[in-house]
């Protein structure tokens, strides 16, 4: 993989962060770039905007495409190709296996992880339990759908697509939806706090794992830029997501899954509540473990960042921050091993069977053909699909 070498931690040389073009994407972009600004007021940052696949196809819902880097692909040839240096992703929308190369250097603070209810004008004092028999609810995601169904079968659920306008427009000017389910983190980056009616707990709603945060993603061997990224890592959220991400990836499940978590974190320690759903909610699997986590590292003696990453491997694609790096690690088999015992218990059936249910709810859509700008980017997909498909 080659650098453009341009020493981007150098007084004046100029950073390129791509970034999709929708309004959220764009806001997430520049809370990144004024975060990186701040800590190199010297540097110049710049905004590459694209489309990617999963903005292009709206009329079908997200389970349904088939590719688990929807949101992410073109973006990440154009880091390959080193026509951008850095991208800001949703970490949600981050696949727990990136392509070949790719690495995520930091992930951000993360916002409130959890889904809220945006309820239609009409019902703006309702919680879900207080809607009419049979309401609609406008949700494509198979995580909200199978858990909210199971805990409250009188409503419905249908899909819908589009960017957040989009949705929030489809919800007001029409009568097809009573409410929305949407993640906090992104109703609150548009700045449509005062719409949320209800916050969803877990006892109603676990979130997808990596919500809320934001991830940045470079190539792997740009040890200049990793380092540079160092310092928008936030401890917590670090080890945190890679528990979230390492669960998800032991299950094999990709964004068409209904799988969630629900973490707590503290100075000491970390809690890992992970879920699998059936389709229809009918069935559910849930187990909760916790690790004693080490008081924070020491600094002395560290390698810094970029050493630390031509050396070490990733985890599930994020690059272990040197000052914890071992709570990192612990973090991630605390992931696995509370993937394994819901394995045990029958998860892999579960997960499936939701997968042929799902593949088997809707017409096929025919495969978009995709212009073949990177190989390698692109042998990994059909590999991920035909994993995902087997
Ligand atoms: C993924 C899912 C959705 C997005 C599936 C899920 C929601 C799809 C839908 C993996 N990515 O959550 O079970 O509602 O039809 C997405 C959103 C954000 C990032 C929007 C949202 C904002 C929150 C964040 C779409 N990706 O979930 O309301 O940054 O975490």
């Amino acid at each position: 993989m080659e650098t453009n070498g341009n020493g981007h931690n150098q007084e004046g040389s100029i950073m390129r962060i791509g970034s999709r073009d929708s309004e959220l994407a764009l806001k997430q972009t520049y809370m990144v770039r004024d975060s990186l600004q701040k800590i190199h007021p010297d540097m110049k940052f710049e905004i590459v905007t694209m489309k990617t696949k999963g903005d292009k196809i709206l009329n079908v819902a997200l389970s349904k495409i088939g590719s688990k880097s929807l949101f992410t692909k073109e973006l990440e040839i154009a880091l390959e190709e080193g026509t951008v240096d850095i991208v800001v992703h949703s970490l949600k929308d981050l696949p727990t296996t990136l392509p070949d190369g790719m690495v995520i250097g930091a992930i951000c603070e993360r916002e409130d992880p959890r889904d809220a209810v945006i309820m239609h004008p009409k019902y703006s004092g309702c919680k879900l339990d207080s809607l009419p028999k049979d309401s609609v609810i406008g949700t494509s995601s198979l995580r909200r759908g199978a858990q909210l169904k199971r805990r409250f079968p009188d409503l419905k659920f249908e899909s819908v697509r589009g960017n957040l306008n989009t949705r929030l427009r489809k919800l007001d000017e029409a009568d097809d939806y009573a409410a929305l389910i949407l993640a906090v983190a992104g109703v609150v980056r548009m700045g449509w706090k005062n719409r949320i009616s209800q916050y969803l707990d877990d006892d109603l709603c676990m979130y997808a794992v990596g919500q809320g945060a934001l991830a940045v993603e470079c190539r792997e061997g740009d040890t200049n830029t990793i380092e540079l990224l160092g310092q928008l890592c936030h401890t917590q959220t670090m080890i945190a997501t890679t528990a979230e991400r390492a669960f998800m990836r032991t299950l094999e499940g990709g964004c068409s899954a209904p799988v969630a978590a629900h973490t707590k974190i503290t100075d000491d320690s970390i809690e890992l509540k992970g879920g699998v759903w059936s389709l229809d909610g009918s069935e559910e699997l849930l187990k909760t473990q916790s690790v004693s986590l080490q008081a924070a590292d020491s600094t002395d003696g560290m390698q810094p960042p970029a050493k630390m990453a031509k050396t070490s491997i990733t985890l599930c694609g994020i690059v272990p921050h040197p000052k914890y790096a071992e709570n990192m690690t612990k973090a991630h088999e605390l992931g696995v091993d509370l993937a394994t015992a819901l394995l045990e218990q029958g998860a892999e059936r579960i997960l499936k069977e939701a997968k042929a249910a799902n593949a088997a709810s809707a017409p096929n859509v025919p495969p978009k053909k995709v212009t073949v700008l990177s190989e390698s980017i692109q042998e990994k997909e059909e590999e991920e699909q035909t994993v995902q498909s087997s």
